[in-house]
């Protein structure tokens, strides 16, 4: 798919959840640099640089895009040749595809183990992650009942209503803020991220938040459901994680909006979840406390203190 394309439809969401922009985020490289006809690596790599500026431009908080871009553009540096930089690009976007979809299922096996039979599981937003567990439990026999958010105001919990129904669960499904109401009823509040900062925090779907605050009012646990790839790098170096503000027409009609001047419409698109009120973090390479965040990024992401100097350094370089 022509990259111009791929990159408006994660803008416009066609293409949407951390986990889904990633890997189509890492095809579009691909194929961007399959086409590319340029005469030596370093007009292949600006070429690939204005890419992946556009691509990780479309939406700026699931960092899951940041980092799988960062992942295919590693993998040509010190290329020989043009065709060796683009085999390159073709290998690391193929595995980084592969292996996101793997995890996915791990952490469905992962979490399947913290669901019991006759458990009642809350969901908010459409996850693939977090229904991995779900599908998982109930695939092993496990009588579950779900409770599914409709996620104001583009409705994800639609596409979370429709995969449980087609494999069958009981599910119910309520407005956002019916969330308190049942949350006695819940045994596991269960989500994805789209990213997780260095001190464990989880940004995930406007809402979310909320939800761990009822949740942990309750005790009822929660699990977030993260492949290692949505842990934030750059927050080691103090970088905060931008938070999307969509336009006001997905929440107010335009043309009510216009009768009411003195009227501001916010819509933010995630919200931040402070470890404590998570429980467990289920990743690919098992199931983590919030506090190992850390370990996560230097041990999967290859990002440690060391990167930092190396930062710091091509910093004070390019201001010499
Ligand atoms: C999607 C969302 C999802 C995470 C994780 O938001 O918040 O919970 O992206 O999803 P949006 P996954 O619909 O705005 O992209 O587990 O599928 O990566």
């Amino acid at each position: 798919m022509l990259l111009n394309e791929t990159a408006e439809q994660i803008r416009s969401m066609e293409i949407r959840g951390a986990g889904r922009i990633a890997r189509k985020a890492a095809a579009a490289l691909r194929d961007h640099a399959a086409g590319l006809e340029t005469p030596d690596t370093a007009s292949f790599a600006r070429s690939m640089k204005e890419a992946a500026d556009l691509l990780v431009a479309t939406r700026p908080t699931a960092v899951s895009l940041p980092n799988a871009v960062q992942t295919v553009m590693r993998s040509f540096e010190g290329a020989g040749s043009v065709a060796e930089a683009k085999a390159a690009v073709k290998t690391a976007a193929d595995s980084f595809i592969l292996s996101s979809r793997h995890a996915v299922e791990w952490i469905g096996e992962i979490g399947s183990r913290h669901i019991s039979d006759g458990d009642v599981i809350l969901t908010h937003c459409n996850s693939e992650a977090a229904l991995s567990c779900i599908l998982a439990a109930h695939g092993e026999g496990k009588a579950i009942e779900v409770f599914a958010t409709e996620v104001r105001p583009r409705n994800q919990g639609l596409l979370t209503i429709r995969a449980l129904n087609d494999a069958g669960i009981q599910t119910n499904f309520i407005v956002d803020s019916a969330v308190r109401s049942y949350i006695n009823e819940v045994d596991l509040v269960i989500t994805g991220a789209d990213a997780i900062t260095v001190n464990g925090a989880v940004v995930n779907k406007i809402g979310t938040s909320q939800i761990a605050l009822a949740a942990h009012e309750a005790r009822t646990p929660m699990l977030v459901a993260a492949e290692t790839y949505k842990f934030a790098p750059r927050t080691i170096l103090g970088e905060r994680i931008a938070i999307e503000e969509r336009e006001a027409g997905e929440v107010l009609d335009p043309r009510i909006a216009a009768g009411l001047p003195h009227v501001r419409v916010r819509n933010p698109a995630f919200d931040v979840t402070p470890a404590s009120y998570v429980d467990l973090i289920v990743t690919e390479v098992g199931a983590i406390p919030p506090a190992m965040a850390y370990c996560i990024i230097r041990d999967y992401l290859g990002w440690g203190i060391g990167e930092f100097h190396k930062e710091f350094s091509i910093d004070q370089m390019t201001k010499e």
